[in-house]
C-alpha cells in the first residue's frame, strides 16, 4: 500500500452512516482503512443527518465523502445530502455503499444507476472491501489532478 499511502497523505475524508442508520461496523472498518492509508479521517459515526455531512464536508474542506447505509433507507436521505453539497458550493468526491436497497431482489444495476443519477461518483455493492475504496480514492484523486496525487 506504499504508493496509495503517499497519494492519500494530507487527503481529508468524511465518513459516516446516513440518516437513521445505526450500523457501525462497516464505517468503522472503512475509517480505519482510510486512516491506515494516510488520509485524515473525519469520522461522523452513525445516525448522521444529511445536514451534518454537508457541514462537515464544508468545514473540513473535505476531498471526499464516504456515505454508508445498511438499513435500506439510503434513498430517503442521500438526495438531501447531494443537494446540500451543491447548494454549499462543495464538490467532494462522493462515495456510497453498504446495503443500498430495501430488498435484495432489486437488481444491482438498478440500484447503482439510481445513486449514480443522484450524483455519487462511485456506488458500491454490499460486502465491498475497504481496500477497494482506498484504491478508488487514490485513482479518483489522480484523475482530478489533486495536488496530493
Ligand atoms: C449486525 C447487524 C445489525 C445490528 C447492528 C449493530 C451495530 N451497531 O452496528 C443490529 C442488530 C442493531 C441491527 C439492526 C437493524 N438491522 Co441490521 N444487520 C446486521 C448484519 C447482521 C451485519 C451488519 C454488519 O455489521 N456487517 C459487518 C460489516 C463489516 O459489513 P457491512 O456493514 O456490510 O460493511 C462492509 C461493506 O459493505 C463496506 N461498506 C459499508 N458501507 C460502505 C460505504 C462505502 C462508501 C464503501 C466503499 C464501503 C462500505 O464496508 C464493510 C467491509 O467490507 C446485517 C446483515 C449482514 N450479514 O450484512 C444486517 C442488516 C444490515 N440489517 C438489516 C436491518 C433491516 C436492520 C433493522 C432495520 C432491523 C429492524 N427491523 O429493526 C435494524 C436497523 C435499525 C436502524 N435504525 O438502522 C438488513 C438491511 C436490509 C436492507 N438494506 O434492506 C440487513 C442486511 C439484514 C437483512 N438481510 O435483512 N442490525
Amino acid at each position: 500500500m506504499e504508493a496509495v499511502t503517499s497519494v492519500l497523505r494530507r487527503v481529508r475524508v468524511v465518513v459516516g452512516s446516513i440518516g437513521d442508520d445505526i450500523h457501525v461496523v462497516g464505517i468503522t472498518l472503512l475509517g480505519h482503512a482510510l486512516r491506515n492509508a494516510g488520509a485524515d479521517v473525519i469520522q461522523l459515526g452513525i445516525q448522521t443527518s444529511p445536514e451534518e455531512f454537508v457541514a462537515a464536508a464544508v468545514t473540513e474542506d473535505a476531498d471526499a465523502v464516504f456515505v454508508s447505509s445498511s438499513n435500506g433507507h439510503a434513498g430517503i436521505f442521500c438526495p438531501e445530502l447531494v443537494a446540500g453539497l451543491r447548494e454549499a458550493g462543495a464538490d467532494p468526491i462522493l462515495y456510497v455503499g453498504g446495503n443500498l436497497s430495501v430488498s435484495a431482489a432489486t437488481p444491482w444495476d438498478e440500484v447503482r444507476e439510481r445513486f449514480a443519477r443522484m450524483g455519487f461518483d462511485r456506488v458500491y455493492p454490499p460486502r465491498t472491501l475497504p481496500d477497494q475504496a482506498v484504491r478508488d480514492l487514490a485513482d479518483d484523486l489522480r484523475a482530478r489532478g489533486s495536488q496530493n496525487a
